[in-house]
């Protein structure tokens, strides 16, 4: 095999592939006959192998040239291992012990040999279990303050910033998937979009909805304009990994540089919809109420933790561009820059009500749905359950500037989540 001309791995040729590897043998053991590959990748773009050998695991991510959940008529460049691994290394650094350590990178063959957190399982996973995970909303809270504040003009050497600006801009075709999937291909009748039929007349409404469409659009205007910070940029319930007690980040190839309430509304967005799909999941009526109840204690501590700790680095880390202390503290404005980190708070806010709301349309509508829905057997429940997150959705992107806190926001899903059914059942296609 040529090592300058890119090969999928398959279990059968990876032992081979990889085993003079050195960083990766001194992980797993020299012996790679001895090596155990199983394939467990389930996301919509790469091969995910786990490699067991006598000394311990990795995980081996490796880009496919196209889109796996679509084929190979939707190709897609390599590249985006290059940029998952330079978002690792920079989380890493911003929010230490929360990714995967790094053993092994190959671009030419988009390979990423990483750390394997075991027994950890993906949280879209366990939201559909009704499992509970202590402490996570904190590394949730904080991950977000710490990358997103870390990334940005507030802390950042101006210059260092630029050149990773710069780096990732050439992530042109991930960026180009969220700004159509998630911004526009829900607003129309997309060639990708399917949808539960059930919710036609929802959907109908939907796109008729031109204060949804504009307000939609600006937001698409900001993610596209507004690079504030380097985003996770892919940062829903697939790409955490919990056990009981402990919480990590993972999947950071749509890393770019964005708007900082994009990650943290994504998020907030895939919380909501688990809660709503837990009908679905119940083995009896009202069984996962408690559950629901913990759903939204967990969002509202992942809002708090990050306004708690943006601000505290906000006080204590501010030695980029931005709001200088120089200019603030150091002229006795200590207030002024408290107003200024309130105003800040604010956008980010609004900003994150709004992707949380485009979010949650776009996993109904547009190409790529949630697990916690498309599990849900029963047509008219899961039309349900994804009828009640679009009205949530809606309702973010359109009165975003009227919701004041995370408790009138929670309030609104409980209000939703606890009606009778918006669909009415003459409205079956
Ligand atoms: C074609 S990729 C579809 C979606 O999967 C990824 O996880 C991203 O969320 C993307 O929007
Ligand atoms: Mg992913």
């Amino acid at each position: 095999m040529d090592d300058k001309i890119y090969e999928p791995l398959s279990i059968e040729t990876l032992g081979a592939r990889l085993g003079n590897v050195e960083a990766v043998a001194s992980k797993i053991g020299p012996d790679n006959s001895n090596w155990d590959v199983k394939e467990v990748g389930d996301g919509n773009l790469n091969l995910v192998f786990i490699v067991k050998g006598e000394l311990g695991s990795v995980i081996v991510k490796q880009a496919l040239p196209y889109v796996r959940l679509v084929g190979d008529s939707w190709p897609l460049p390599l590249k985006r291992a290059f940029f998952e691994y330079h978002a690792l290394i920079r989380q890493n650094e911003r929010a230490p012990g929360t990714v995967p350590e790094i053993y092994y990178f190959d671009e030419v063959q988009a390979i990423i040999v990483m750390e394997f957190f075991a027994p950890h399982v993906i949280l879209r996973h366990s939201l559909m279990a009704g499992k509970k995970h202590h402490g996570m909303a904190n590394v949730l809270g904080l991950f977000c303050a710490r990358t997103l504040f870390r990334g940005s003009d507030l802390s950042m050497d101006a210059a260092k910033r630029k050149a990773d600006v710069a780096l990732f801009v050439d992530s042109v075709e991930l960026c180009d998937i969220t700004e159509t999937l998630v911004f526009s291909d829900p607003y129309f009748d997309a060639d990708r979009n399917h949808h539960t039929p059930q919710l036609d007349p929802v959907v109908a409404r939907l796109r008729a909805d031109i204060d949804l469409k504009v307000e939609a659009h600006h937001l698409k205007a900001k993610f596209c304009n507004n690079a504030e910070t380097m985003l996770h940029g892919d940062f829903h319930t697939g790409s955490v990994m919990v056990t009981e007690d402990e919480t990590k980040v993972i999947d950071p190839e749509f890393a770019l540089y964005g708007p900082i309430g994009f990650d943290v509304g994504m998020l907030l967005a895939n919380f909501w919809m688990a809660y709503f799909a837990q009908p679905g999941h119940a083995d009896s009526l009202g069984a996962r109420a408690d559950y629901q109840a913990w759903i939204l204690s967990v969002i509202e501590e992942v809002w708090t933790v990050f306004c708690v700790e943006f601000s505290r680095l906000w006080r204590h880390e501010r030695t980029g561009i931005l709001y200088e202390k120089t200019l603030f503290e150091d002229q006795g404005h200590d207030l002024a820059s408290e107003q200024a980190l309130g105003h800040r708070l604010q956008d980010i806010w609004q900003d994150t009500l709004g992707f949380a709301g485009v979010e949650i349309i776009r996993r109904t509508l547009s190409l790529a749905h949630i697990a916690e829905n498309d599990m849900i057997e029963d047509e008219a429940l899961r039309a349900d359950c994804e009828a009640r997150g679009l009205e949530l959705g809606r309702h973010l992107v359109v009165n975003r500037k009227g919701i004041n806190s995370i408790i009138c926001a929670n309030d609104l899903a409980r209000v939703i989540g606890q009606r009778n059914s918006t669909l009415k059942s003459g409205e079956k296609q």
